[in-house]
């Protein structure tokens, strides 16, 4: 059996499960990981960041950008910490994202001598953010350990996993057995009762209605037949936009869809929460419920569905298609009703006009396989109910975290693991100034992420809330701004500034054109309508 080391092991193990990039920033503690990563050449690239927080977010938009497992490594303590906003959000998004994380010398774990970087019970700490965490003790182990963390974020729910290991476990050297490619997963027995008893409850009602959440992501042809057979109106918010595409009448974001679910007697759940319909629109006795879910407890979290099937949803849907000709009653067209419907919201859209306008110019110029990067900011609130979204993982939004700040660095990641089409990425000038830093890495890598900086000179959105719900006391919301488009040169990238939805137009032309670096443009915008009252609605039922 061939000598390896821990860390020679670990890569190994990471290149047979098909790791290629790793998003990193290093450190002592894993100094004997990175020279593994030297030795491999290029069966790994290293693409290393300005902040661990931006190799984390890298590492999230390649995630979401590929549908497979990417990785970054940092050093422990603060290295780790500086990742827990992008981990949280990697959970909170079912992200396969795997965390590479150092520890001080394994004989000290958990002694408080004050190592450099030591954190007080670390593996705990990581174990509240991630489903599977393990600490890499001997090199033997490494294997087997990868192979269980990356088994992790396929199985049931997906999502981020971590592996730990001392810096003096990393260089140890070990015998260390053939390392096997991937055994495939094995995909779990579908519950064929469930099968039926959501076919009967579906295709015996009337006015059935389809909400999908990022899980519903992979299942797209599915939901669309299913929209046909059931001629049930699909919605779609922050992770489940693009599933149903938005050139299809029977596709609705939030102010539809509350309109819809006060009208539905059934609705099919697929990987969603259901927060806004359960939580905030209400519902009673009149609607049955059919929940999809990969996560066995989800369902019946704020109310038992009347079934329940657990598992991916593309297999799982794609049974219920299947099963449900039998069950289904004779049905009517929707389709004059639903065009009906988006032609008033359209007219009601025209609140937020100056937002639409630049969407409108940003989806003309990106093409449909195009991937967009939302943010929490103005036109981030207006794309996530109003932006068209045609195909499925075009559209990236940070889901429930809405963590402010996770945009230019999870877009720079997506559009460093694809680089066959072109990236856009939205912010505030609050938000960008979160990861601004990482234009470096953009430079050094050679990322040719498109940029929009929407700057308004404040935290926007803290302060229309000040205006209108404090009596205008305003405070902490207004930003000193550096000269995005200078700040953008100086770093050696391309840069201007766009005041019109003309301008952005033509400078995102010339930015997707320009693909050996990254563009920065900065719209200068003042106080954008609210956008509010079609996201924060009251109840329709069980009221
Ligand atoms: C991590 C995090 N911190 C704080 C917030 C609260 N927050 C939501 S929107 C916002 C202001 C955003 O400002 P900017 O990026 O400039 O966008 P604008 O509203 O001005 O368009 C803040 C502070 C948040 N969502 N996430
Ligand atoms: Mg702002």
């Amino acid at each position: 059996m061939p000598k390896m080391t821990t860390a020679e092991a670990t890569v190994a193990a990471l290149i047979a499960h098909g790791v290629k990039t790793i998003y990193a920033l290093p450190g002592v503690h894993n100094d004997p990981l990175f020279d593994a990563f030297f030795k491999v050449g290029d069966k790994l690239r290293i693409v290393h960041t300005r902040h661990e927080q931006g190799a984390a977010y890298m590492a999230l938009g390649a995630a979401l950008a590929t549908d497979r497992p990417q990785a970054y490594a940092v050093v422990p303590g603060p290295g780790l910490l500086n990742t827990g906003a992008a981990l949280l959000t990697a959970y909170g998004m079912n992200a396969p994202v795997l965390a590479i994380i150092g520890q001080i010398p394994d004989a000290d774990i958990g002694r408080g001598l004050g190592h450099l970087h030591e954190i007080k019970d670390q593996s705990g700490i990581i174990s509240r953010l991630v489903d599977f965490t393990a600490l890499i003790r001997r090199p033997e182990e490494a294997p087997r350990l990868v192979a269980e963390a990356m088994k992790s974020m396929r199985t049931g729910r997906p999502g981020p996993a971590a592996l730990e290991c001392a810096m003096d476990v990393w260089g140890r050297e070990g015998e260390i057995a053939k390392i096997e490619p991937p055994s495939p997963v094995a995909t779990p027995k579908i519950d064929e009762d469930a099968v039926l008893a959501a076919a009967k409850i579906l295709g015996a009602r009337e006015r059935p209605f389809i909400i999908c959440g990022g899980g519903a992501q992979g299942a797209s042809e599915e939901v669309a037949e299913l929209s046909v057979m059931l001629q049930a109106p699909v919605m779609g918010y922050r992770r489940g936009r693009g599933v149903l595409s938005s050139r299809d009448p029977f596709s609705v974001t939030l102010p539809l869809g509350r309109d819809l679910w006060g009208e539905a007697d059934a609705a099919l759940g697929v990987g969603t929460h259901m927060l806004y319909p359960l939580q905030q629109w209400g519902v009673d006795d009149g609607i049955k419920i059919v929940r999809v879910d990969a996560d066995p407890e989800e369902p019946a979290r704020v109310r038992r569905p009347d079934t329940a099937l657990i598992g991916d949803a593309k297999p799982l849907l794609r049974r219920l298609l299947d099963v449900l000709p039998k069950q289904n009653r004779k049905r009517a067209s929707r389709k004059a009703e639903m065009e009906e419907r988006q032609q008033k919201l359209r007219i009601q859209f025209e609140k937020i006009a100056p937002q639409l306008a630049f969407l409108q110019v940003m989806r003309e110029e990106l093409p449909e396989d195009g991937i967009f990067v939302d943010e929490v900011t103005q036109l981030g609130f207006a794309a996530r109910i109003a932006f068209p979204v045609y195909k499925p993982r075009t559209f990236l939004s940070p889901g429930y975290q809405d963590n402010l700040g996770w945009g230019f660095a999870t877009a720079l990641g997506a559009q460093d693991a694809r680089r066959d089409v072109p990236v856009l990425s939205i912010n505030g000038d609050g938000g960008f100034m979160y990861t601004a830093n990482e234009m470096a890495t953009a430079i050094r890598h050679k990322i040719p992420l498109v940029a929009i900086v929407f700057a308004d000179g404040a935290f926007g959105n803290v302060r229309r809330i000040q205006e209108e719900k404090f009596g205008n006391r305003l405070i902490a919301n207004d930003l000193a701004n550096p000269d995005f488009v200078t700040f953008g040169e100086s770093f050696g990238a391309s840069a201007e500034r766009a005041r019109t939805p003309e301008d952005l137009r033509a400078a995102i032309r010339r930015g997707f054109k320009h693909r050996d670096g990254p563009t920065l443009i900065e719209v200068p915008v003042g106080p954008l309508p609210s956008p509010w009252e079609f996201i924060l609605m009251p109840k329709v039922r069980g009221v």
